[in-house]
């Protein structure tokens, strides 16, 4: 069966073009920097996101991981949202392996984190503290719907941490998502941020892998860490082939899959046991809850999707997301509401 699958833009497979790319890279080893393929994906990247240098790293996590140790010292702190991605689903990996405390705010379902409690959250020079080193903001954000951050946004976090001496690092993992949403450039989103990480892995459908971008001293320090966190890879010119494909030909194209949330979110509005998130979709993610008086939970109407060709994420026990991406097309998304209206009648 060919399922329609919702799950995350993670599921995406390869295009045919990236295939022919991958097969013919030219590669060398890259932990001697010798590979030109990810040099030439790098420097693409890193143009971008107006940075002056990128580092391939084989995921978002490991991304988001290199750039928060390079920033910070073992037990400094770095303020999150309490629903970010490095919060929530990076399996602690900055207080395992980097001794770093993090100090959780609110994420307001804007995505963002209220100017005032940063500002609140920052300790003062006293030695019973940790020494707040770094912000880390998410674009689009996950978990408060897929929604997208404003440069207005960006720019008044970018004072506070001036005034503060502080790093910002961006998970974008979808900015490029956000930069269609928003209308604006990538490069608007991420030129406040000292560093940032996108991926490749997501709705620009390349197999594996993420960039993080900074200044090159920076980038000097994170190559270092990567290596310790065993993410220095050989000729793996053959998965950056895919990246630079990713970059030249999925960008624009992602507001299809923002059109299709739209028409999604449109057809499940009809089915009563089921109530939308207002205002979803932001960008390709729609959230959406089980009614409080329907006879079934998510896990129960995910197994009767299954059967009818449709994989959903279940976010709680009466929440769900879905997400749209390069594989899913009109018919893909006709078959998920009338799958949804079978099992929800
Ligand atoms: N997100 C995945 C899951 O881990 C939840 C998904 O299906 O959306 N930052 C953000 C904002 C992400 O959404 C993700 C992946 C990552 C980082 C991590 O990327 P990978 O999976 O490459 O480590």
């Amino acid at each position: 069966m060919n399922f329609v699958d919702l799950r995350s833009d993670t599921v995406t497979i390869p295009t045919p073009e990236m295939r022919e790319a991958m097969a013919e890279a030219v590669v060398g080893d890259d932990v001697y920097g010798e590979d030109q393929t990810v040099n030439q994906l790098q420097e693409m990247a890193a143009a971008k996101m107006g940075k002056e240098a990128g580092l391939f790293v084989p995921s978002g996590t490991m991304g988001n991981l290199a750039a928060i140790l390079a920033h910070c010292e073992r037990g400094d702190e770095v303020i999150v949202g309490n629903l970010s991605h490095t919060f929530l689903y990076e399996a602690g990996g900055i207080s395992a392996l980097g001794g770093i405390h993090s100090c959780q705010i609110p994420n307001d379902p804007s995505g963002i984190l209220a100017i005032n409690d940063i500002r609140d959250a920052i300790r003062p020079d006293d030695p019973h503290h940790p020494i707040t080193r770094l912000i880390v903001l998410e674009n689009t954000h996950n978990r408060c719907g897929g929604v997208a951050i404003t440069v207005e946004y960006m720019q008044s976090v970018n004072k506070l941490v001036n005034e503060h001496g502080l790093g910002l690092h961006l998970d974008g993992a979808r900015i490029f998502n956000a930069a269609i949403a928003l209308g604006v450039k990538p490069l608007d989103l991420v030129n406040t941020a000292d560093s940032v990480t996108f991926c490749l892995s997501k709705g620009l459908c390349a197999p594996v892998g993420s960039v993080l971008c900074g200044s090159s001293n920076f980038i000097q320090r994170a190559r270092r860490i990567r290596k310790q966190l065993g993410g220095g890879m050989r000729q793996v010119g053959i998965l950056a082939a895919a990246g630079i494909v990713a970059l030249e030909t999925m960008v624009e194209r992602l507001s299809e899959d923002h059109q299709r949330a739209k028409n999604l979110a449109q057809g499940l509005s009809q089915i009563s046991a089921l109530v939308l998130d207002p205002g979803t979709p932001k960008t390709n993610m729609v959230f959406l809850s089980i009614a409080d008086d329907f006879h079934m939970n998510a896990v129960q109407v995910k197994d009767r999707l299954l059967q009818l060709g449709v994989k959903v994420g279940v976010t709680a026990p009466r929440r769900f997301r879905l997400v749209t991406h390069y594989w899913i097309d009109d018919a893909g998304i006709e078959q998920a509401v009338s799958a949804f209206s079978e099992v929800c009648r």
